[in-house]
């Protein structure tokens, strides 16, 4: 087991629908570890470099003005193997094939308004929480019920 931290955003659809709350407590319950959070509203620049991958997408231009329309939640979570479990959690990008008991499975209809991202890999990962957080902005801490949930 090794433990990771990955990029989790609530996009301006989870937002504006009221669903923080519900997304949050998803990765709570499974035990994972919030080490950052804040809402703001997107730049293009950072919308576009967050997304830089999809630049010659057809839907890219969507997408960021998508995404800086409104208040997105930004979040860091810590624990084994997260990056993964994270996008289990999320289910697949079109929510038609997203498992239900998966978050975009149950809360979520169109590929374009699909309520969250997650990293899909380590590289991912390490590239947007810098890209999202300045260092100062992580936190470390133990959760006092941390022995309960991993072993040693
Ligand atoms: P994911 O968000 O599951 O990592 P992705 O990285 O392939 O998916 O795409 C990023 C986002 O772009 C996705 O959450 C929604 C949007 N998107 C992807 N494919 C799309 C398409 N064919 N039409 C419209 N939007 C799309
Ligand atoms: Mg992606």
């Amino acid at each position: 087991m090794s433990k990771e931290r990955t990029f989790i955003a609530i996009k301006p659809d989870g937002v504006q629908r009221g669903l923080i709350g519900e997304i949050l407590n998803r990765f709570e319950r499974k035990g994972f570890k919030l080490v950052a959070l804040k809402q703001l509203i997107p730049s293009k620049a950072l919308a576009e470099q967050h997304y830089g991958v999809h630049k010659d997408r057809p839907f890219f231009g969507g997408l960021v003005n998508f995404i800086t329309s409104g208040p997105v939640v930004a979040m860091v979570w810590e624990g084994d193997e997260v990056i993964s479990s994270a996008r289990k959690i999320i289910g697949s990008t079109k929510p038609v094939e997203a498992e239900p008991g998966t978050i975009r499975g149950d809360l979520a209809i169109n590929i374009g308004r699909n309520v969250i991202h997650g990293s899909d890999s380590p590289q991912t990962a390490e590239f947007e929480i810098q890209l999202w957080f300045q260092s100062s902005e992580l936190n470390e801490w133990t959760p006092t019920d941390q022995i309960w949930r991993v072993e040693n």
